[in-house]
């Protein structure tokens, strides 16, 4: 089976969102034909969306898997619905959220999928994590991650020591 390396967003700002996601992390280790090749430290960040959210946790995972992109999401929204996530407003607070950022060298524009995730570019929650881990990689059809983080200074999150 061809193994592909996924890049996953990982973000929580309710019910203890550490906890969230170092289980998100765990639960990801687990996925079949998948193993974790790397995972950044957790940032704590501003709020992006409707104001008055609690702040969140943010960090960023690197995927091998042999899954395909579809079975991939299919995954992950399995495990944002095992964390009590309700979909509520767009951009309004949440215990778990899990995106697709890259999915190899992929570019997908389906209905349910979009790769990479059409907001990366401009979220520092995003980027400086995904950069702990990968900080050559080279972002299909925007260019590479060290120009991107040019453009997105790191305003607004703070690494979490411990
Ligand atoms: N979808 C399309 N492309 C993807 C992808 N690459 N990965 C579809 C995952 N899902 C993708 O997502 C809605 C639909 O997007 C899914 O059904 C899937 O088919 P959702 O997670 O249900 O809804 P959402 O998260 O409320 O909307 P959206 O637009 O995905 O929001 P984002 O972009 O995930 O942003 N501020 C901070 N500091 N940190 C955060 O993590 N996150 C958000 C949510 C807002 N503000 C934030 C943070
Ligand atoms: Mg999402």
């Amino acid at each position: 089976m061809s193994q592909v390396l996924a890049y996953i967003g990982l973000g929580s700002n309710l019910d203890r969102p550490r906890r969230q996601l170092e289980q998100a992390l765990q639960e990801l280790a687990g996925l079949p034909s998948s193993r974790l090749h790397a995972r950044s430290p957790l940032y704590r960040t501003d709020p992006i969306g409707p104001p008055g959210q609690p702040d969140y946790v943010n960090a960023v995972a690197a995927l091998q898997t042999g899954l395909s992109a579809y079975q991939l999401l299919d995954a992950l929204q399995s495990i944002e619905q095992a964390h009590d996530r309700v979909r509520a407003e767009r951009w309004g607070p949440r215990t778990l959220d899990l995106d697709i950022l890259l999915f190899g060298d992929a570019l997908i524009s389906g209905e349910r999928l979009q790769v990479p995730h059409p907001e990366m570019a401009g979220r520092p929650f995003v980027l400086y994590p995904l950069a702990d881990i990968a900080p050559q990689l080279e972002v299909p059809g925007l260019g590479p991650l060290a120009m991107l983080l040019g453009t997105c200074p790191p305003v607004g999150l703070e690494r979490i020591h411990g």
